[in-house]
């Protein structure tokens, strides 16, 4: 596709993050855009990340959103490290308030698919494409191969973020993990339940006990997510997916992402399944001759007065 930078509705450009839409699809990409920190997020990252989703959400021509990471290394490293204090995680605008669970909360309500793409990369060796004259997408994977030090992490807080999302697709040099245990931090919210679903109880404790990295081919084995595929046709293959999806009903997606997970989300996820079925229901008939009747019986405006103690 070609990707058209978009904004939200605030105008304010994005720093932290690229927010971009297909043209002419209904596919919108969400890319973390820190490499330097092998994209760990901030307070300020993750406000983006929310605009961006928030917009996602209320743009109707959109039906699947791409959650990635800029550059060669990292789809997402988890908390930026050299933030913390005693406070939690704070930069320059924020007391310690991360607010990454209620980007996890928002990505899993969200009433659209979220794919993570683990991970895209682009060499930015300017001198090595300019040099030679030929499809530079191949001249950068060879490269990379070649210099067989290139990983595309999902670690810590960022590997929490692609189990949250609702598919991941993998390119295969994308590395799995949690760090948490190694450095003073962990997520026993959705980092731990929804690893336990994907993975099993017992993988699940192996995977934060021991702190271990996993290839992309056994975080596949093991069902944490959903495919590998060469680097080179990372992309393509996500696309491939999300055009796939958007052919398909979007209220049927909906409703099913709402029931796939209710069972775990309790009252939550009950509330958000409940919020679909009285959507379709403002749909039918059924509501329309009600509001008739209803209008029909009231003699007089009725004022509602509400007051906040
Ligand atoms: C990701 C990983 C394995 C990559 O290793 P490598 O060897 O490719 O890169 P390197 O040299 O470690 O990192 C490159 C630069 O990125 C910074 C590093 O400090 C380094 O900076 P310079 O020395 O070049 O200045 N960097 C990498 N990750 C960072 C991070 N998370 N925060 C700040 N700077 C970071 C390797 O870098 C690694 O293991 N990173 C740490 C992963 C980690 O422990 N993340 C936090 C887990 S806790 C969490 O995310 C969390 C939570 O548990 C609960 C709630 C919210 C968040």
């Amino acid at each position: 596709p070609v990707w058209n930078v978009a904004c939200d509705e605030t105008g304010v450009e994005f720093t932290d993050i690229i927010y971009e839409k297909a043209e002419g699809e209904a596919i919108a990409k969400i890319t973390i855009n820190r490499p330097e920190r092998r994209n760990a997020f901030r307070p300020h990252t993750i406000k983006e990340l929310i605009r961006a989703f928030n917009d996602a959400r209320d743009d109707s021509s959109i039906g699947v959103i791409i959650l990635t990471g800029k550059g060669t290394k990292a789809f997402c490293s988890g908390g930026d490290q050299t933030l913390r204090s005693g406070d939690g995680y704070a930069d320059f605008e924020n007391f310690g308030r991360l607010n990454v669970l209620d980007l996890q909360v928002q990505m899993r309500r969200l009433p659209k698919p979220v794919i993570a793409m683990v991970i895209f990369v682009i060499y930015t060796c300017q001198s090595l494409l300019s040099s030679v004259n030929c499809d530079m997408r191949m001249v950068q994977v060879k490269f990379c191969v070649a210099s067989n030090k290139v990983a595309g992490y999902a670690v810590g807080g960022g590997h929490v973020l692609h189990m949250v999302c609702d598919l991941t697709i993998a390119a295969d040099n994308a590395v799995f993990g949690q760090t948490g245990p190694k450095v003073g931090s962990f997520d026993a919210g959705y980092g731990s339940s929804i690893m336990s679903r994907l993975v099993g109880p017992k993988k699940a404790r192996e995977m934060w006990f021991l702190a271990r990295f996993y290839t992309a081919q056994e975080a596949e084995k093991m069902g944490l997510i959903n495919t590998v595929v060469p680097l080179e046709k990372l992309e393509q293959e996500t696309v491939k997916w999300c055009r796939e999806i958007i052919r398909n009903s979007p209220t049927a997606i909906r409703v099913l992402k709402s029931s796939l997970n209710a069972v775990d989300d309790g009252h939550a996820g009950h509330q958000e399944l409940g919020g679909n079925a009285t959507l379709i229901f403002y749909g039918t008939e059924e509501v329309f001759r009600n509001k008739l009747v209803q209008m029909r019986r009231l003699p007089k405006p009725v004022i509602a007065m509400v007051i906040f103690v």
